[in-house]
């Protein structure tokens, strides 16, 4: 933060709480309000949400079109996080509103935690640790495993954390298999593409879910595609619980019609369906795939680099187009 121009005395509205490194900075050097402490929400809009300049969120708190239609003065949404189906973009450009996010800084952690579930769900490191802390070992032999090395990864939506799955998967000698709108020619020639996700799913052991939230992949992954993948398939999922009909994942894993899933996300966070709850061939993540703390301090900083970067020179760094 430079303190060629003075930002004191703009609102910012926070929709949600947000880690501490924005929260502070915000508090700092900006007038903050926080949204979701707000008791007399509709009074506030009334009187200072005249006056607020910029929203900070996150892919989980998002933007709704009313929001943003209630703040007359807004330039910027500044969101923490790379995926933004939460926050109303039509309505952001209609009105003249930037919108950034935090793309990049968080695909290897996003890469690393689809493979930790990958490595789980088929080894059931989870499932094994509790017969070992349960005392069982003294008595009994844990089931053997299915060998994840040297196996076909289908991947749904080649984007750029796409390809740092692929890059890992790589390394235990798998298979590499995509799908996306259009074939990648900028992509190592031996990653097969795919137009069809019912065909990439039945040539996949375990098929990754990649690719951004929102109305065009709502439940991308129904209960056709589970049962292309199979009874030995493995679904992972990084992406957005939406992308997923849950409801049809828990028929399928029910029905052994599917092998497993390894799932960082929901479709109704952080409600988890209690029969994925009972079940012992799914591997359960509380949406903390970019969870770690050099992650989410880096995308803290682009958070906090869009905001000032607006508010003092006009620009920003990664603005969603
Ligand atoms: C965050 C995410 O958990 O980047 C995303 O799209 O889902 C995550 O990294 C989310 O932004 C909430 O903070």
């Amino acid at each position: 933060m430079t303190d060629a121009v003075s930002t004191d005395l703009i609102d910012v509205l926070m929709v949600g709480p947000m880690p501490p490194a924005i929260t502070e900075h915000v508090d700092r050097h900006y007038r903050l309000h926080r949204w979701w402490e707000i008791k007399d929400q509709a009074g506030f809009l009334q009187m200072q949400g005249q006056t607020v300049r910029g929203m900070v969120t996150s892919g989980r708190h998002g933007a709704s079109a009313e929001l943003i239609n209630s703040l007359p003065k807004l330039e910027g949404i500044f969101s923490q996080g790379v995926g933004y189906d939460p926050i109303d973009i039509g309505t952001a450009k209609k009105r003249g509103v930037v919108v950034t996010n935090t793309p990049g800084v968080l695909n290897d952690c996003v890469a690393d935690t689809a493979l930790a579930l990958i490595l789980n769900v088929s080894r059931r490191l989870c499932l094994a640790d509790r017969f070992v802390r349960e005392g069982r070992w003294l008595n009994e032999a844990f089931p053997l495993a299915v060998k994840p090395s040297g196996k076909r990864c289908g991947i749904v939506g080649l984007g750029s954390i796409g390809l740092q799955v692929a890059r890992r998967a790589e390394a235990f000698d798998m298979s590499i298999a995509y799908y996306n709108r259009r074939a990648r020619s900028d992509v190592p020639g031996h990653y097969r593409y795919y137009d069809n996700l019912i065909q990439l799913a039945e040539d996949s052991d375990f098929l990754v879910v990649v690719v951004p939230g929102g109305a065009d992949t709502q439940h991308l992954i129904n209960d056709a595609v589970l049962n292309a993948l199979g009874p030995k398939g493995y679904l992972i999922n990084v992406a957005r619980g939406t992308v997923v009909d849950e409801s049809a994942l828990v028929k399928a894993l029910q029905d052994g019609r599917i092998a497993g899933a390894g799932l960082d996300v929901f479709e109704h966070e952080p409600q988890v369906p209690q029969a994925l709850l009972d079940m012992d061939q799914v591997v359960l993540f509380p949406h903390l795939a970019s969870g770690t703390e050099e992650t989410r301090q880096a995308m803290a900083d682009l958070v906090l680099s869009n905001l000032d970067g607006w508010f003092q020179q006009r620009k920003v760094l990664t603005p969603v187009t």
